[in-house]
């Protein structure tokens, strides 16, 4: 008989969680491979963390092994799994062996003992008291008895295939050129409630190329946002700079009453507003504005808009905001501004562990989160990016560059199809004018170094 966990996937994930994101490896199943303890020692004797799982009819308890069975004594933590809630206590100095009775070898009664042969558990009093388990359910008898190696998510392998992804998604991004040579470098907006992670995915898209943490853009909890000026910021690549043909464009926070004002943004579609811009939550720019950009070009307007969201509250946005940003999307469409959705914060999830963010797409709460977004705001599904920004870590992480790539490259796919859905005659100008641009500036540097 196939070997598979009788955990639903909703247990394997707390335990998971608790037991610091392991994935878990089945070793032992008593129903499949018989009652017997010697049995399970032969299976799962030395094998690491370790972890033992009884099934009763009511609950779900065990004992997690730290350094697996040994010969020796240890620490052992002791669980009571009821619905969504691990309670667990520490025991030990203690032999794993001991957690199966034996009856030669106890001088007294221990406070957990397995009898697998007859099916049942014993467990003391206090610890019940411990487990929150009513004390009059010990002994309890069991269904199944199961025994998992706790393993890292990430070993060398995975290590190596997740480097390699990675490598050949940086060199795509590091050589993609917006198209038809159109503009010099694509211009992307993020717009979003306050406190989406606009600014974190800034400083996260900069840290992959750059190769280490950066912070440059100002990050912060505020309910009154914390970014107030528009910012424009060009991505270089690698130690020595190189800059590569795209800008991310932050902004002030979208919120009910205040925040980003929506005539603004219009504005920002169209070229208008200079880098470093002090939006004003009350009135929007006016061409009367010392820096503002009359005479914008294709390269000064916005080839593509970012809607961020942080995907644990993007259900719960007031009903006007929703609305807010409904009508910011009609407009879009009316105006043939291509726009994608950007869910941050995947890290912090319920129920999400780190190893999950290697496959995120194909996990269960993100699917329910992608069908709300598409819901409530109308994207297609494809159009639906997630990632976990850099936010408080020293280094940067495999896993976490290889989803703030992914979803680069769909936003930059994006701004590509706007520029080729461009009327011709317009692209010839905007083409010409790029052209004459850059020799310009090609003039300009070599009398530069000249001199
Ligand atoms: N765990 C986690 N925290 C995040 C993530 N992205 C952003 N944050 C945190 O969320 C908070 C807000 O992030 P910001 O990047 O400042 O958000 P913003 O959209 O720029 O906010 P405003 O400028 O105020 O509109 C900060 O405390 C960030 O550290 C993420 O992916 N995961
Ligand atoms: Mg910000």
């Amino acid at each position: 008989m196939a070997m598979r966990t009788r955990l639903t996937w909703l247990q394997e994930k707390c335990l998971q969680n608790y037991f610091g994101e392991k994935r878990f490896c089945l070793l032992y199943k008593a129903s499949v491979q018989k009652f017997c303890k010697q049995d399970l020692f032969w299976k799962c004797w030395d094998n690491g963390p370790t972890m033992v799982v009884l099934y009763s009819e009511n609950c779900v308890v065990g004992a997690y092994l730290q350094e697996g069975f040994q010969k020796r004594e240890m620490s052992i933590t002791l669980f009571a799994l009821q619905e969504t809630e691990v309670s667990a206590c520490l025991i030990g100095p203690y032999l794993p062996a001991l957690l199966f009775y034996d009856r030669q070898a106890f001088d007294c009664i221990p406070c957990f003992y397995i009898v697998l042969d007859e099916k049942n558990v014993t467990i003391s009093s206090e610890i019940c008291e411990k487990l929150g388990l009513p004390p009059e359910c010990s002994p309890m008898d069991i269904l199944d008895c199961e025994t998992f190696r706790c393993e890292e998510f990430l070993d060398e392998k995975k290590r190596r295939d997740i480097a390699v992804i990675q490598n050949n998604l940086l060199q795509t991004l590091r050589t993609y050129k917006p198209y038809g040579d159109l503009v010099p470098q694509a211009r992307i907006l993020l717009l979003g409630p306050t406190g989406a992670g606009k600014s974190s995915f800034v400083n996260s898209v900069k840290s992959v190329f750059r190769g280490s943490i950066t912070h440059q853009a100002l990050v912060g909890c505020d309910v009154n946002g914390v970014s107030d000026k528009f910012r424009t910021y060009p991505v270089t690549y690698g130690s020595d700079g190189f800059p590569l043909p795209f800008v991310l464009c932050d902004s002030m926070g979208l919120s009910q009453k205040a925040g980003l004002h929506v005539d603004d943004i219009d504005f920002i579609l169209k070229g208008h507003i200079p880098d470093r811009y002090q939006f004003n939550s009350m009135k929007p720019i006016t061409s009367n504005h010392p820096n503002y950009i009359h005479d914008s070009l294709l390269k000064d307007k916005i080839h593509c808009v970012v809607f961020v969201f942080d995907i644990n509250s993007v259900e719960q946005l007031s009903y006007g905001l929703v609305t807010k940003i409904k009508r910011i999307r009609r407009t879009l469409i009316r105006c043939g501004v291509l726009h994608v959705a950007l869910l941050t914060h995947a890290d912090s999830l319920d129920l999400i562990t780190k190893g999950d963010l290697i496959d995120i797409y194909s996990c269960k709460p993100l699917k329910l989160k992608l069908e709300a977004v598409h819901r409530d705001f109308g994207f297609a599904f494809s159009d639906i990016l997630v990632v976990s920004n850099y936010v408080s870590e020293w280094h940067l992480d495999p896993v976490k560059d290889r989803l703030i790539l992914l979803a680069l490259r769909q936003i930059l796919n994006t701004a590509n199809d706007f520029l080729e859905d461009l009327p011709l005659d317009n692209q010839v100008s905007e083409r010409t004018y790029s052209q004459v641009l850059r020799k310009n500036k090609k003039q300009e540097n070599s009398s530069y170094s000249n001199n």
